[in-house]
Formats: structure tokens, C-alpha cells, sequence
């Protein structure tokens, strides 16, 4: 694997400097404030390449933009609506500028309205430490009572109704607020929130565009990129809902294994693949890590490695962030089918044998916890869970060990 991590751009508080401190290979970033459906300039990428390449005292920093995560897709696209041709002949000009700049590796996700959603981003942890989680009775106490959506009880089982209403009687109005600032923030690498509002307004264009419709309109877009990606020499990779399951009645449909193998068998290409992000499918019980990487493996451009421990056995429900090497997700397991999938790779000559990885999000540790770093993204928790999946890495990569007689892996 290639060890990567995600720079959110000059005013993220994990300096290029401190990412060299971490061992990191190579860096992920955006053009985060370009807004969603405009090109990427040339000069735009190019400067945030240089930032990328230079220390605080001017020096190289040895470090390139490696992966681009992400190129988002607009809400017209996937919604069909107001400009979505002019967003997509912008996408194909911003893909043309990213692979004249040397990057391969472009990474988005498929969600309407919502990227990653949780409801409190800062819970307290036995170790003094903090994580994000997801409560699934508060995210009903949200959408039934303060967001006070139409149909929104019928979405959840009887129990989590009846849990919810005792959840929102017992919040005081600061505690309400916070609840749903933790559930309306921005996306990662913006600050902003959306007010209830603009979610009602969202959800409202949304209307009653099915999850078919979402899929076609999903398979229309890869059609208009992914030949062309695959001319440029780009991998395209997409990053799995998160949570896995449908939240305040808009579809969601890339979850599961069943998913991605549908969409990657819709258009056929190497340049049509998957971000593996071990911490947002496997957020659901159905979902095998292990599994699903040696069965797509061979389309997964980009892997996210963190980990969640799922607090009760139902398909939606409540889970909490984990240490990288904790929860439910077997990560060692996991990266023994991923180095299996890079050796099958290498033996059969494709360049792109090795995959590049980052430790998605982090429990805030330490000196973290003095700093407010975008949620997920704190410098010491990161580098912890890097250096833990380093060492698995490290250890199954070995010529030499004992993981051989446990016959997951063909020798090198
Ligand atoms: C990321 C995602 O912070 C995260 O959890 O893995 O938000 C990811 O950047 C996007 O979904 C990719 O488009
Ligand atoms: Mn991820």
C-alpha cells in the first residue's frame, strides 16, 4: 500500500510539515473551495500541488498530490436538474486538468444532499480521548421533532420512535443545538452548516426521486466520464454512503457489496472503481471488509482504513468510530486481502499495483483535544492509526512470517 494522507488545503492545522513527521508517502487533497459543477483550473491545481511540495522553510517536502478526493458531483447531476449538462462537460474538463497535472486517482461519492453524517462529533471515550458517533435514536430525536420532517416516523421501528421522544424531551435548548449542528455540519473540508432550512429545501428537490432513478442517473453520469477517464489514463473511484443505509427519506445506493457490483458491472472499465472505506461499510453487519476486497479488489483504486464497533445488530443502527485496530472490521484480515490483491497485481505487470491508503479519521487524543481540527481529522489520532496499520502492513508484507502457514496469502 501507499501511504497517504488527507491534506484539507494551507489552513488545515496538520501542517505539510507534520505529515512528513508521520511517515506519510503521499498526500490527498481538493480544491475545497471551488464550488460543486465548476472546472478546476490549471493554475488552481497547480498551486495547491506546490503547497503540497514545499516545507514551512521553503524546502521540497519531498511529498506530491497523489489522489483527489474529492472531485464532488453536484446536486444537479445527481439530481438531474438546472445545469447538470454544463456540471458534466465541467467535470470532463476538470478530469482533463487533473491528469495534465500527473494525478491518476480521483475520489467522490455518490450521496445526495449529505456526506458522512453523525450525531455528536466529539463523544467521550473510556480513555479520556474523543470519537465521532452515530446514536440512531438521536438521529430520529433530529429528524422527527427539531428537523420535524413529514413521514419521518415511519422510517424507523417503534422502539427507536418511542426512544426518540425520550430522547428529545430530556435535551435542554443548548443541547438541541448542538445536536443538530453536529448533524448538519458541512461537508469535510468546509465549516459551514447547513440551517434547517436549506435541509428542508434540499430534501424538498429531492421529492420522491426513487433509488432506481438515483442509480440511473448515477450510470448516465459514469457514461459521459469514464471512457474519457479511462483516455486520460485517470482511475475513477467511488466512496461508499456513510452511514450504509438511507437517511431522512433520500436514497442512498452505494452501501453494499451488491452495489458496487452493480455499478462497476454497469460500465465495465478499469477507470470505473471503488473506494473501500472499511469504516463507512462497515458500518453495517452485512458488510464482509475481507470479502468485498477480494471480490472487487481488482477495481479498488483507493482504500480508506479505519474502523467502527457497531452497537447493536440492526442493519441501521447506532455506531461509534474505533480505534484502527478495534471495532468490528478484522483490519488484519483486511489488509492480508489487500496485500494478496497488490502481489496478484504485480504479477500480472499492471502499473498500478499499489494502492494507495489513508487512515480515514481518527479519535482525538492528547494535544488533539486542545486544538479543533475539522471533525475526524485530528493530526495525532491519525498518525496513531497509521502507524498501527503500518505495522500489520509491515508484518504481513514480511518475506518471512508465520502468516504464510495460516494459507491467506501466495508467497511474493
Ligand atoms: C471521507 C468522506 O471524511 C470522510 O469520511 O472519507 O467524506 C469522503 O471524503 C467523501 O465521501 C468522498 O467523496
Ligand atoms: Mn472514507
Amino acid at each position: 500500500m501507499r501511504q497517504t494522507w488527507r491534506w484539507f488545503g494551507p489552513q488545515d492545522l496538520t501542517s505539510i510539515d507534520d505529515i512528513i513527521q508521520s511517515g506519510a508517502e503521499g498526500v490527498v487533497s481538493a480544491l475545497h473551495h471551488v464550488p460543486n459543477g465548476a472546472v478546476w483550473t490549471p493554475d488552481e491545481i497547480a498551486l495547491r500541488q506546490r503547497q503540497i511540495a514545499t516545507r514551512k522553510d521553503g524546502t521540497p517536502s519531498g511529498l506530491a498530490w497523489e489522489v483527489v478526493e474529492s472531485l464532488p458531483i453536484s446536486e444537479d447531476i445527481k439530481k438531474q436538474t438546472g445545469d447538470w449538462r454544463t456540471h458534466i462537460a465541467n467535470y470532463r474538463t476538470s478530469m482533463e486538468h487533473v491528469a495534465a497535472a500527473g494525478i491518476e486517482v480521483i475520489c467522490y461519492n455518490f450521496m445526495p444532499v449529505l456526506d458522512w453524517t453523525r450525531t455528536n462529533l466529539r463523544w467521550r471515550l473510556p480513555h479520556g480521548g474523543t470519537c465521532m458517533r452515530f446514536d440512531i435514536n438521536d438521529f430520529a430525536a433530529f429528524d422527527i421533532h427539531i428537523l420535524a420532517r413529514r413521514g419521518a416516523r415511519e422510517d424507523y421501528t417503534d422502539t427507536i420512535v418511542a426512544e426518540a421522544e425520550v430522547r428529545f424531551a430530556g435535551l435542554d435548548d443548548a443541547e438541541r443545538a448542538a445536536l443538530t449542528r453536529s448533524v448538519t455540519m458541512g461537508l469535510p473540508g468546509s465549516t459551514d452548516t447547513m440551517s434547517l432550512d436549506e435541509m428542508r429545501g434540499h430534501l424538498d428537490q429531492y421529492g420522491d426521486i426513487s433509488a432506481e432513478q438515483l442509480r440511473a442517473h448515477f450510470i448516465d453520469f459514469l457514461e459521459q466520464v469514464v471512457p474519457h477517464a479511462e483516455e486520460l489514463g485517470l482511475r475513477l473511484c467511488c466512496h461508499p454512503d456513510d452511514p450504509p443505509f438511507a437517511l431522512l427519506g433520500l436514497p442512498r445506493i452505494m452501501s453494499t457489496a451488491a452495489d458496487f457490483r452493480t455499478i462497476l458491472q454497469a460500465i465495465d472499465s478499469p477507470a470505473n472503481g471503488m473506494t473501500l472505506c472499511s469504516g463507512s461499510l462497515g458500518a453495517r453487519p452485512d458488510n464482509d471488509l475481507p470479502a468485498i476486497m477480494a471480490e472487487l479488489g481488482d477495481r479498488v483504486h483507493f482504500l480508506h482504513l479505519r474502523n467502527v464497533k457497531r452497537e447493536s445488530p440492526a442493519m441501521k443502527g447506532s455506531f461509534h468510530e474505533a480505534e484502527h485496530l478495534e471495532g468490528d472490521t478484522d483490519m488484519v484480515a483486511l489488509i492480508g486481502a489487500i496485500i494478496a490483491e497488490e502481489r496478484r497485481r504485480k504479477a500480472a505487470g499492471r502499473a498500478d499495483w499499489q494502492i494507495p491508503m489513508r487512515p480515514d479519521h481518527g479519535q482525538d487524543i492528547l494535544d488533539d483535544l486542545n486544538r479543533i481540527a475539522q471533525p475526524g481529522y485530528p493530526t495525532i489520532g491519525r498518525m496513531k492509526g497509521l502507524a498501527e496499520l503500518r505495522g500489520i502492513t509491515r508484518t504481513l508484507e514480511h518475506g518471512d512470517v508465520s502468516y504464510r502457514s495460516a494459507g491467506t496469502l501466495p508467497r511474493s
